[in-house]
């Protein structure tokens, strides 16, 4: 395989503009954008009429992850493999520590299981419980293994949870380290409640499972988080933002000049609440995550947010159970594995629905599926960048191509699509990771273990402490005037 590459005569499109441009790419990395690019020996790949843009970064991926009993039927190659059919380049997925399990051990123990990718990955790590180890292993990550973001769920009561005390400590040791806090916006308690009720007047099926989970119950948790963020002085990013009111609690901290970040899941946008009252339970059941698909309000008002951004980043929650899997819950909604993929598709589904509709531009595109989590997460200028020196992730983008997405033709490995019979025009056309082409002609050329391990160094002091100063401003002198 050659190790330069001219992409010539195509529209190279970043997070701040676009513009007709050849891009050389030498090895790994971008080495030249610019017009009229020769470089004798080197593959030359026709882009025209074709967009040129940083890959894609999901920031949320759960891959081959053990949860509610059983484990997510995507590993690190197959979901890398294929994300990269859809463009996606580089997933940052989570370290979830069962309750006790040393941080250490399971960071580990995941980093193993992700030396199968095929492209780059990163991590952020949960925080379940607390104790004085707890707060030493959040230092380690943080200073000798480049981890910069920690995870906090509020919801999932009795098994990953974090209560108040531990979002409080875990929060002041990642703003003294220079960390990123993020949080799974749910009230665990309120969940809980209401699941039992719910349960006890005989909804057993997939229906109970938004009734358990109305958009109150993560307002609440979205604005709680804010607020301990705000008081705290540290810079918090929300996951899967799903409804009006966690958007408004998030908007009203910007607003304040908070520094708080949320991500939207592109099937939040797409997909509504109906789904739940499909009447084969098992496509309710594939359904079934947390938070869960909203009605047409909610959808409306995230649309709005991403366009206005105040949601920053989009992503996919890829966290896949098969059929098989989802039937532990047949006869009680809670014991149904939550979790739906779409990491192939989130790229497809945001053109078509966000660029085509004209609610983004391709460059607000780059920006929404690459830039902002590059930057927000530390990984700019290397990921998400059309500048030489950046890593050569990079997708052809055929603007004009449709295609239907089914599981009977997927790369996903998962027996279902959420988004099945869904025509989608915008697809990838060929993807390169670091320099190599891993997608093209409709073909997968993914090895097992290429992808590297994603750095992501601690954010500059100042970041938290102009909040901490903000949120302890000196009182003013009282007005005798
Ligand atoms: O809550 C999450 O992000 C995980 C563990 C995956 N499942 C889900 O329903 N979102
Ligand atoms: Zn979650
Ligand atoms: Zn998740």
């Amino acid at each position: 395989m050659s190790d330069m590459i001219l992409i010539k005569g195509g529209t190279v499109v970043s997070a701040e503009g676009e513009a007709k441009a050849d891009v050389l790419v030498l090895g790994e990395q971008i080495a030249e954008v610019g017009e009229d690019i020769e470089a004798e020996g080197a593959r030359v790949i026709d882009a025209s009429g074709a967009y040129v843009m940083p890959g894609g970064i999901d920031p949320h991926t759960h891959m081959e992850l053990p949860f509610m009993g059983t484990v997510a039927s995507e590993d690190f190659f197959t979901g890398t493999s294929a994300a990269a059919a859809g463009g996606t380049t580089s997933i940052i997925d989570f370290v979830i520590p069962g309750p006790q399990q040393d941080i250490l051990e399971a960071y580990r123990q995941w980093r193993g299981w992700a030396e199968k990718s095929a492209t780059d990955y990163g991590f952020h790590v949960a925080i379940t419980w607390w104790d004085d180890s707890v707060k030493a292993a959040m230092k380690t990550l943080v200073q000798e293994e480049d981890v910069n973001s920690f995870k906090h769920f509020m919801a999932y009561k009795n098994a990953i949870m974090c209560d108040d005390e531990t979002l409080v400590n875990s929060f002041s040791t990642a703003r003294d380290l220079g960390a990123l806090c993020t949080v799974h916006a749910e009230n665990g308690e309120l969940v809980f409640r209401l699941q039992q009720e719910i349960f006890e007047k005989g909804i057993t099926g997939p229906e109970g499972h938004p009734l358990s989970r109305p958009p109150q119950v993560e307002g609440e948790a979205a604005n709680r988080a804010i607020r301990i963020a705000e008081v705290l002085g540290v810079p918090l990013y929300l996951v899967h933002t799903s409804c009006r009111q966690a958007l408004e609690a998030v908007t009203r901290a910007r607003l304040e000049g908070q520094r708080v970040f949320a991500e939207v899941l592109a099937q939040h946008l797409v997909i509504n609440d109906s789904v739940y009252r499909d009447p084969d339970w098992n496509v309710a059941a594939h359904h079934v995550m947390s938070p869960p698909f909203r009605g047409h309000e909610h959808q409306a008002a995230l649309w709005r947010g991403l366009q206005a951004g105040m949601l920053q980043t989009t992503a996919t929650d890829h966290c896949c159970f098969c059929t098989d899997q989802k039937a532990a819950g047949k006869d009680d909604f809670r014991a149904i594995p939550n979790g739906t993929g779409g990491v192939e598709d989130r790229m497809s589904v945001l053109w078509h629905h966000g660029v085509r509709t004209g609610k983004l531009t391709p460059s607000e595109f780059v920006a929404v599926t690459s830039t902002n989590t590059a930057k927000i997460f530390n990984l700019h200028p290397q990921k998400g960048s059309m500048q030489p020196g950046a890593d050569a992730d990079l997708v052809i983008w055929d603007p004009e191509a449709s295609r239907t997405i089914s599981k009977e033709t997927h790369h996903q490995n998962v027996d279902y699509n959420i988004y099945e019979g869904m025509e989608v025009t915008g697809v990838a056309a060929t993807t390169l990771s670091r320099g190599r082409v891993v997608w093209e002609d409709g073909q997968l050329k993914t090895e097992r273990g290429t992808g590297k391990y994603l750095k992501r160094a601690p954010f500059a002091p100042y970041w938290a402490a102009q909040q901490r100063k903000n949120a302890l401003a000196e009182p003013t002198a009282v007005d005798r005037g």
